[in-house]
């Protein structure tokens, strides 16, 4: 059946100039990190539910991982997230890693665990706990360069929850001296991703607010520094691609954490409330990789795509499943997006012969051309249900309950 719908897809995105081959290769090397964190059990504030079958520690969490990117050739690497994933012996973990077919990603630094970050990390006013911060975030480049990873991808909790609590300069500066230790600290082949987020667990202010403080701080330090958009970190109606289109065109663009919102901070599986936006996500990707400027092309290059979803109450190795087979298809549907149509229309200012020609794209049905990826690239035609019929799911069992969880 998929092999007629297939041939049927071909023949119709041929005749509307689509070249399916490139569209085909581009899919086969759209890689996708997940999160450590995202096989843990989590839950809101209000409650964490503890599942049976989670991983027990970070080399369960790697192997957890390395089910998903079997199942779905998509996603070589995992990102760890320091203290949850601390271990004696990096190079075991990496070699463990390796063994199973994938590699540690994005390292993040959390310092917001630790009773002395209640007030601040890096911009405590008291000196003795931003160094400790600062530490932690050296440390971090230390782990990464013991994992081999070229990614540390910093996200502060830091910010007050009344006005008058905190100098709001002061800590500007404070943060911006510990990144530039941080930066010094880099190797020529790393990068350090900054994260924004525009409330929580600071009610009133946040130290790193928005994309254009991110930017800012990314700016000043140089080049190996860039901003990490993790789309559920905005307020309601924020246009999430219009952010996206303006860092790739500054060359700051560094990386996304991709979940789904419905409210706020919700990390929900990718693209099941807003398909869409993680569609014109990509469209401004896809068009900045045709850009006149090499810089700009390279930016959209080397943009790292990461999972950021901890959900409270889905089985997490389906639910990971779940958002990469979703990041796929609406990445094969923007590649659907005959661009020269769009620029025509805007040169013509028709806008909407414009809107149609993005939105066309959206409305195909992309499963026979990702079922024909698939069978080339010898996966699984669909990765959930193989998953489901794995005895893997029964296997866990023995891990029991009380596994990780943050
Ligand atoms: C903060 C965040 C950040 C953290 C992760 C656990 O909300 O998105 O990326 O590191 O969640
Ligand atoms: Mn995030
Ligand atoms: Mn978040």
């Amino acid at each position: 059946m998929h092999e007629r719908a297939y041939q049927l897809f071909e023949a119709q995105q041929t005749e509307r100039g689509i070249d399916v081959q490139q569209v085909k290769e581009k899919i086969k090397a759209l890689a996708i990190e997940t999160p450590s964190w995202g096989y843990g059990d989590s839950g809101t504030r209000f409650k964490v539910f503890k599942k049976v079958g989670v991983p027990r520690d970070p080399f369960e969490k790697i192997s957890d991982a390395a089910v998903v990117h079997r199942l779905t050739g998509a996603c070589p690497s995992v990102a760890i997230h320091i203290p949850w994933d601390k271990v004696d012996d990096y190079d075991k973990l990496s070699k463990h890693a390796k063994e199973l077919g994938v590699r540690i990603g994005g390292v993040n630094p959390n310092v917001f665990q630790e009773e002395e970050y209640m007030l601040g990390s890096i911009t405590n006013a008291d000196p003795v706990i931003r160094r400790k911060a600062t530490n932690h975030l050296l440390e971090c480049v230390d782990i990464a360069k013991a994992v081999n990873s070229d990614i540390v991808s910093l996200w502060i909790a830091d910010g007050t929850n009344y006005p008058g609590q905190g100098d709001i300069r002061k800590r500007k500066h404070w943060l911006h001296e510990s990144f530039a230790e941080v930066y010094q600290a880099l190797p020529d082949d790393m990068r350090m991703l900054i994260e924004y987020k525009f409330f929580e667990p600071g009610f009133y202010h946040t130290d790193l607010a928005d994309w254009g403080m991110a930017y800012n701080v990314a700016n000043q330090l140089g080049p190996k520094a860039q901003v990490l958009v993790d789309t559920g970190h905005h307020p309601q109606g924020t246009n999430v691609e219009h952010i996206v289109a303006y860092l790739l065109d500054e060359q700051k663009l560094g990386g996304f954490h991709f979940n789904s919102r419905k409210y706020a901070d919700d990390d929900l599986i990718v693209g099941t409330s807003n398909p869409y936006e993680l569609f014109l996500i990509f469209y401004q990707i896809i068009d900045a990789l045709q850009d006149a400027d090499a810089g700009v092309r390279q930016t959209a290059e080397n943009i790292a795509y990461m999972i950021d979803q901890s959900h409270a109450i889905e089985p997490k190795i389906p639910a990971m499943i779940r958002s990469i087979l979703n990041v796929q298809t609406q990445y094969a549907k923007a590649l659907l997006i005959d661009l020269n149509k769009v620029r025509k229309a805007q040169e013509a200012q028709d806008v909407l012969a414009a809107e149609q020609a993005v939105r066309e794209a959206f409305e195909f049905d992309v499963n026979p051309l990702l079922q024909t990826i698939r069978e080339e690239m010898g996966l699984p035609l669909n990765p959930m249900q193989a998953y489901l019929d794995s005895s893997y799911p029964e296997q866990i069992l023995e891990r029991g309950i009380g596994g990780a969880s943050w």
